[in-house]
C-alpha cells in the first residue's frame, strides 16, 4: 500500500483564516483527506504552525509555505512508505523535519499528512477509522463505554472579547451513559443557559466555539452559578447528571502574577489556590484545566494535592501540550490526574497516540480536544477519542465545525450498536 499522490492546499478555518488540507491517494486507488486546526490561545511548547508572514496575503496568516513544504520534500521522502505502516511514516516524517517542534516543515503540513494518510489506509482497508488505529497501535480500549461530551457553554478569555478572564465553562455529562442521550442532556441545559443569562440581562451572542461570550459579566464566579442554574431548570441534577468543568487557560492572565480583570487584582501562585479553593465545594467540578500557568509546575503540584483530595480531575493542557516529556515530567511531579490531548499540539498522529498510551498506563485521564481559533469539519478526533479510550471529548455546543465531532461520535456509538 504505497502513497502515489498527494494533494495539499489551503482551505478555510472557522476562525476565517486559511488551514491545511491533503488528500492522499494511494495505489489501491483509496483516497484519505484530512484537515488540522489551529488554537486560539496556544501553549507556548507546541508544535509550530507555520504561516507565510507574507502581510500581502491573509495578514500574514497564509498557510502556503506549509503546503509547499507537503508537495516538495514532504511527497518526496513519503514515496517508499508503506502507507499502513502509520508509525514508520510518522518517524520519517518526525526525522524529516529534524526540529523538536516541527518548525521547519511546519506542524500543520506534517499533521495533515500523518492524518489524511492514515484516513487513506483505514478506507483501504475498509474500516472505520477508530478501528483501524486500534489496530496499528494495539489499543484496547472499552467501547462499552465511549468518551462523553465536555461541552463548552460559556467562553471568555482569548476566545471572545470582553467576556470572562477564564476561558471556558463546560456541562460535562457525569453519568456513563449513551453518548447521544448525554449530549441530548447537555445541549438541553445549554438551551437553558440562554434563557438564564436573558434573565440577567447578558448578551447571548457567541464565542469562537459556539459557547455564550457575555459582555459585562460580573466574575469569573458568575457562570458557575448560571450553569447550576441552567442544570436545575433542564430538569437535571447538578453533581448527579452534569457537571461543570473549566478551562481557565491561565498563561492567557499570567504576567509574572495572575491578574484576573474581572476580579480587579493580582494574584501570586499561591493565592490564586486559595482563591479556587472556596469554589472546590461549592460547585459540582468535574475537571479543572490550565488553572495555572504553563511553566508554574510548583504550583500545580499544590493545586493537585488539592483537587485529589476532592476527587476532581486536573488537567493539563498548555502545560502538558500532548507531549511525551512534558506528560512524564507532570507525571513524576504528580501535577496533574488529566491531559488534554490535541494532535496539532504534537504533529503526528503516533506522537499524539503514544501521549495517550502514556497517560492511560499512568491512570491519567484523557479528554480529546477541539481548537479554539480555526477548527474545520474534520471530526478525526472523534475517532480518536474513542480508538484512545478518552473519557470525554471537549467541543463546543453549536456551529458546524463543532457539533460535526458529536455527530460523528454519536454516528459510531449508533455503529456499534448497530442502529
Ligand atoms: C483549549 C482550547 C480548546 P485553544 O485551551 O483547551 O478549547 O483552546 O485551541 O484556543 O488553545
Ligand atoms: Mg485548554
Amino acid at each position: 500500500m504505497k502513497i502515489t499522490h498527494i494533494q495539499a492546499y489551503e482551505i478555510l478555518a472557522s476562525g476565517g483564516y486559511p488551514t491545511v488540507e491533503v488528500k492522499v491517494t494511494l495505489d489501491t486507488g483509496t483516497i484519505g483527506i484530512a484537515s488540522v486546526p489551529y488554537g486560539a490561545s496556544a501553549g507556548t511548547h507546541e508544535a509550530t504552525v507555520l504561516t507565510d508572514k507574507d502581510e500581502t496575503r491573509w495578514n500574514g496568516q497564509g498557510n502556503l509555505t506549509a503546503v509547499n513544504n507537503i508537495l516538495t520534500e514532504i511527497t518526496a521522502a513519503t514515496r517508499e512508505i508503506d502507507a499502513d505502516n502509520q508509525i514508520a511514516l510518522d518517524s520519517a516524517l518526525i526525522a524529516l523535519d529534524g526540529t523538536p517542534n516541527k518548525a521547519r516543515l511546519g506542524g500543520n503540513a506534517v499533521l495533515a499528512v500523518s492524518l489524511a494518510t492514515a484516513r487513506a489506509a483505514a478506507n483501504a482497508k475498509r474500516q472505520p477509522l477508530y478501528r483501524y488505529m486500534m489496530d496499528t497501535y494495539s489499543l484496547q480500549p472499552d467501547l462499552s463505554k465511549l468518551p462523553q461530551p465536555m461541552v463548552v457553554v460559556i467562553e471568555g478569555g482569548k476566545h471572545a472579547d470582553e467576556s470572562t478572564d477564564f476561558q471556558e465553562f463546560c456541562i460535562t455529562a457525569m453519568e456513563q451513559n449513551s453518548v447521544t442521550e448525554n449530549v441530548r442532556k447537555a445541549l438541553e441545559t445549554y438551551h437553558h443557559l440562554k434563557k438564564v443569562l436573558k434573565n440577567e440581562k447578558l448578551s447571548i451572542n457567541v464565542g469562537n466555539e459556539g459557547a455564550f461570550a457575555p459582555n459585562g459579566i460580573a466574575s469569573n464566579e458568575a457562570p458557575m452559578q448560571y450553569i447550576v442554574e441552567a442544570i436545575k431548570n433542564a430538569g437535571y441534577t447538578p453533581g448527579k447528571d452534569l457537571g461543570i468543568s473549566i478551562d481557565a487557560a491561565a498563561s492567557e492572565f499570567f504576567t509574572g502574577n495572575y491578574e484576573l480583570k474581572l476580579e480587579g487584582r493580582q494574584f501570586t501562585g499561591e493565592e490564586l489556590i486559595n482563591f479556587y479553593a472556596e469554589w472546590v465545594d461549592k460547585y459540582p467540578f468535574v475537571s479543572l484545566e490550565d488553572m495555572l500557568a504553563e511553566d508554574d509546575w510548583d504550583s500545580w503540584v499544590a493545586l493537585n494535592k488539592l483537587l485529589k483530595e476532592k476527587g476532581i480531575t486536573h488537567i493539563g493542557d498548555d502545560l502538558t501540550v500532548t507531549n511525551i516529556t512534558r506528560l512524564r515530567k507532570a507525571i513524576e511531579l504528580d501535577a496533574i490526574t488529566g491531559i488534554i490531548i490535541k494532535p496539532n499540539q504534537i504533529g503526528t498522529l503516533s506522537e499524539t497516540v503514544a501521549c495517550c498510551k502514556i497517560a492511560n498506563e499512568h491512570g491519567i485521564t484523557t479528554v480529546t480536544s477541539h481548537r479554539g481559533g480555526g477548527e474545520t469539519n474534520d471530526h478525526f478526533i472523534a475517532d480518536l477519542a474513542v480508538a484512545v479510550g478518552s473519557a470525554y471529548v471537549k467541543v463546543g455546543p453549536t456551529r458546524g465545525e463543532r457539533v460535526s465531532k458529536y455527530n460523528r461520535l454519536m454516528e459510531i456509538e449508533r455503529e456499534l450498536l448497530k442502529r
